[in-house]
């Protein structure tokens, strides 16, 4: 397996747990998650429950009371998702968690090893020149999978206007209270300007302790996707939130333009794609990791389920299943990034839940949705 972020993990766990010998190359030269904070939901909670790490993951993460959205600082929308678990955390914490079940569950999981291709047969091709057999390959080593390229798969790549600059910062908790008191400072909070210009500000508490703060501006924008951020231009906009700001202000960040990957195919004989390598997208809906955990767990009972000569088929079957869903997550999102339509608030019913609402643990899932 290539790569140790969080599809790669998942895969891990999951495959691990069901008896298959795993070793999991990560080039990085240590197993860590330099991202800042995630918000996970539904669909991705309950692969998580079934790889048995809910009570770990629940002590280090947080339900918020409500998803608030604000346009020019009013409250247009407080969603308190009634029925429907979600969860936020650090990306650090979740990574550790799974790390943690990795090992438990038996997989290797070695850093400072590189991956640089593999063949449809089951040859992986490290940076060191050496070669290994597997009857399962996965390709879970991002948006610039070299385990992609290596075997030529065809993608396109749409890009958005705008993108983002992410921060993890203390909770400053007392300090946001004392200026603004009326505000439930557990909540998630969608800041959206767009006069003066352009500028969007998610607050996200991951736990007692610390925030994940998302500051959102067009690519053009010279000053708005500067980083380090121009302090005087987001506290000018919000200036309730400077004691956040401050402190994002000399933290260590990059900003990303928002993008969605688009391939020919996700499997090739016994190799499959997972995760940005497969299906890297905007994040407006939250759920760019959500997915690649729910395709790992799901191709892992796929891989399981076959027999070592059955194993290219079943992956194209399980291809042939699972990818629609994410496909249509992948369309809303690009699709909320390019109208910027999660600033009208009350986004989270109708058809965009069906991400979050997807049970990968359901035998029945496919045909439910076959009869809807
Ligand atoms: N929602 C979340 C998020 O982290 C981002 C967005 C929406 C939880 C940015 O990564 O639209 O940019 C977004």
């Amino acid at each position: 397996m290539s790569g140790a972020g969080f599809a790669g993990l998942t895969a891990a766990v999951a495959l691990a747990q069901r008896g298959w010998s795993v070793r999991v190359h990560e080039r990085g030269e240590k197993l860590r998650e330099e991202g800042a904070g995630i918000v996970l939901w539904q669909n991705t909670l309950t692969v998580l429950d079934s790889l048995g790490v809910t009570d770990e993951l629940n002590a280090g993460s947080m339900r918020p009371p409500y998803y608030e959205t604000r346009m020019q600082n009013r409250i247009v929308s407080q969603e308190g998702m009634d029925g429907i678990a979600w969860r936020t955390m650090t990306r650090p914490y979740l990574h550790s968690v799974l790390l943690n079940a990795a090992r438990a569950a038996g997989a290797e999981v070695v850093a400072g090893s590189e991956v640089v291709g593999a063949t449809e047969t089951g040859t992986l091709r490290l940076r060191d020149g050496s070669e290994l057999e597997a009857d399962l390959v996965v390709g879970a080593d991002g948006v610039g999978s070299a385990v992609r390229d290596s075997l030529g798969i065809d993608y396109d790549r749409q890009g958005s206007r705008d993108g983002i600059t992410r921060f993890l910062v203390g909770r400053h908790k007392e300090e946001l209270a004392a200026i603004e008191p009326d505000t439930e400072w557990d909540n998630v909070i969608d800041f959206w300007n767009f006069e003066p210009r352009v500028l969007r500000v998610l607050y996200t508490p991951a736990n007692d302790r610390e925030l994940y703060i998302a500051l959102m501006a067009p690519a053009a924008d010279e000053d708005g996707s500067r980083v380090p951020i121009d302090l005087d231009l987001w506290t000018s906009i919000h200036p309730q939130l400077a004691p956040v700001l401050r402190e994002a202000a000399v933290t260590p960040g990059r900003y990303y333009g928002y993008s969605t990957t688009r391939l020919e195919h996700w499997t090739q004989g016994r190799v499959a794609l997972i995760g940005d390598s497969a299906h890297a997208m905007c994040p407006a809906l939250a759920q760019g990791a959500g997915c690649a955990m729910v395709n790992a767990y799901t191709l892992a009972e796929a891989a399981t389920a076959a027999s070592a000569s059955d194993l290219p088929d079943a992956l194209t079957e399980w291809e042939r299943l699972e990818r629609p869903y994410t496909d249509r997550c992948q369309e809303r999102s690009q699709d909320y990034a390019d109208t910027r339509g999660m600033s009208q608030g009350g986004q989270f019913t109708g058809d965009v839940m069906e991400t979050t609402l997807y049970d990968p643990t359901d035998p029945r899932r496919h045909d439910v949705a076959r009869t809807r």
